[in-house]
């Protein structure tokens, strides 16, 4: 499925207009990740559809969710941008931007230069990059470009031997371990029990993907985990708000 989706992406980069740039005021996730509202930071993820669970949110309202997530004192939002796989849009991200003082990470597949510029443009004060869509090199040259744009950086790997590739590049200041593989949807929550030993102590991890129960966030705080990514098991909810608070 990732190089299905890497395929698209390359497809898309072809066709890439950059938007106006709308100087949006920018947060810093990372602070926000650093301190949080609670004992383990969240970033709640608005997202409407993907390709492992099809359609999550009927009746999908980006900038109501975000109010309700903000409400329910997430620190920091993440907003799916691809469209062909996440039935995600820029304009969400942005009218997200506009209505919520929280960071936002802009969750999308981002393998150019070019959507470095874009992000920062439509609003995004953090970025995503795969180890596993990545090569090496590449991965390490988009990180500094966006730091040097001001952009933090979540790194997300999922498998360990990505993950000693990228350390041997450099040290991200925040790493996230997906516990869904993207090449087979597979969901293990152990995937960071592994991992631990080798993440550097001043990463700040992030632990992302198939977490639903108050165990699981408890398990994963365990090994290390400062903060959390949850998308589906929030969006399922009636409420947004309350389902943070529970
Ligand atoms: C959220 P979940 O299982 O709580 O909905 O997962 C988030 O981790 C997931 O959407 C995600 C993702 C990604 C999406 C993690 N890495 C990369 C798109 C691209």
């Amino acid at each position: 499925m990732l190089n299905k989706i890497i395929e698209s992406k390359k497809d898309e980069i072809k066709q890439l207009v950059l938007p106006e740039d709308l100087k949006l005021p920018h947060n810093s996730f990372y602070e926000a990740l650093l301190n949080p509202n609670r004992d383990l930071a969240l970033i709640a993820e608005v997202k409407k559809a993907s390709p492992s669970k099809g359609l999550i949110k009927e009746n999908f309202h980006p900038v109501e969710i975000a109010l309700a997530y903000e409400k329910g004192g997430a620190d920091c939002l993440s907003v799916l941008t691809d469209e062909p796989f996440f039935q995600g849009k820029r304009e969400y991200l942005t009218n997200v931007k506009r209505s919520v003082n929280l960071p936002i990470l802009r969750k999308d597949f981002i393998i150019d230069h070019i959507q470095i510029e874009e992000a920062r443009r439509i609003g995004a004060d953090a970025i995503l990059l795969i180890g596993e869509a990545l090569e090496p090199s590449m991965l390490k040259e988009l990180y500094d470009h966006a730091i040097e744009k001001k952009l933090d950086v979540l790194v997300e790997v999922h498998d360990q031997t990505i993950l000693e590739q990228v350390l041997k590049m450099f040290t991200p200041k925040i790493l996230g371990v997906n516990n869904r593989n993207l090449k087979t949807f597979e969901v293990n929550i152990n995937q960071l029990e592994e991992m631990v030993r080798i993440i550097p102590n001043e990463t700040l991890l992030v632990s992302e993907s198939g977490l639903y129960t108050y165990e699981d966030l408890q398990f994963v705080k365990q090994f290390g985990a400062k903060a959390v990514l949850i998308g589906e098991s929030l969006m399922r909810k009636e409420n947004q708000t309350i389902a943070i608070k529970q």
